[in-house]
């Protein structure tokens, strides 16, 4: 008999990866493949470091900003998160090989707003500030095109006469699905003439990954979402199993951050990953877990995901003769 104490792991499926972030990765291993190394990618190609660091070892080159790639004919990959026009437009002026990895939801996410700006709307934008693809978001218009809102707070705040009839609002695709509801219940309140998505612009992948913890999280004392802390959608995770009532909630990059003291006692521990996570380090952390306690995993699974975005054009191998 084991003298390690039993503990029940809830594994939460979906979790990890999802198409965005697949294809965002392929997109530089192909540009390297392509072109050779250097290939410049600007910005964490998706938030996790232990992907950045694997595609630094092939020969990927992070920035931030695009001046810090040499000008002429090198590629340079924009994140999954977006960028502003401006990016690509700076790109071409330097003669850099502009290759987009945003993902196609965030895309969809730059054509509505371009749309209601076209038919002259103003257009609110929910999103957090900062937050990279709230700045891609934000600079597919003029400036002051969109304004940002954060908060029920910020819809009451906004400086706006409440006949407004030319609004509309699109949202960041890695939200919480109950925060952007009453963001956009008071927006509707406040304005009811305002243009918008059915619901609200959160990805099929963030949203199957909040379902999942939410049906897990009232079983679980613990919960690890296995994400960076710069991570949207892998912060909105640990929130939602906070809320539901886990004793302790935490987001992990590597199984050596885990605080082994806030973990002790538990008889069951939901785990999950964010979007950008590999599930290699779902492994690593449960082995952790299982150095220590008699683990049992059961996976609970509340949707099935079949979403595949292809490579861009000029990336896809020449069809076979
Ligand atoms: O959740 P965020 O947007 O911070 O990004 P991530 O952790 O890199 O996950 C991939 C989503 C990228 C854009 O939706
Ligand atoms: Fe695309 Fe959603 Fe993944 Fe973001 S989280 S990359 S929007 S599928």
């Amino acid at each position: 008999m084991s003298d390690k104490p039993p503990l029940r792991i809830l594994l939460c499926a979906p979790r990890g990866f999802c198409a965005g972030v697949v294809r965002a990765i392929d997109v530089v291993e192909a540009a390297l493949v392509r072109f050779g190394p250097p290939v410049y990618v600007r910005h964490e190609i998706v938030h996790n470091r232990y992907v950045v660091d694997a595609l630094k070892r092939k020969g990927a080159v992070f920035i931030e900003e695009l001046d810090e790639a040499p000008d002429g004919d090198r590629p340079v990959v924009f994140s999954a998160h977006g960028v502003a026009k401006s990016v690509p437009a700076a790109a071409k002026a330097r003669n850099l090989i502009a290759i987009d990895a945003t993902c196609p939801l965030v895309t969809k996410v730059h054509r509505e707003a371009e749309i209601h700006h076209k038919r002259g709307r103003l257009v609110l934008l929910i999103g957090h500030a900062g937050h990279p693809e709230v700045i891609g978001t934000m600079g597919q218009l003029p400036e002051g095109a969109v304004l940002l809102v954060e908060t029920v707070a910020d819809v009451a705040a906004l400086a706006l006469p409440a006949d407004a009839a030319e609004l509309a609002y699109v949202t960041q695709t890695t939200l919480s699905i109950d925060d952007t509801a009453d963001v956009v219940a008071a927006l509707k309140a406040r304005f009811p003439l305002i243009h918008g998505p059915h619901k609200e612009d959160i990805c099929y992948a963030t949203t199957n990954r909040q379902e999942a913890v939410k049906r897990v999280a009232p079983e679980c004392d613990g919960l690890v979402v296995v994400g960076a802390p710069n991570s949207s959608n892998s912060q909105r995770l640990r929130e939602v199993a906070e809320r539901a009532g886990c004793r302790v909630a935490r987001l992990v990059q590597r199984a050596t951050d885990i605080d082994w003291d806030e973990f002790s006692g538990l008889a069951t521990l939901g785990v999950t990953a964010g979007a950008s996570a590999p599930e290699i380090l779902v492994e690593e952390i449960i082995d952790a877990f299982a150095e220590r306690y008699a683990v049992t995993v059961e996976t609970v699974s509340t949707a099935d995901e079949s979403v595949f975005f292809p490579l861009p054009r000029e990336l896809r191998a020449p069809a076979a003769e």
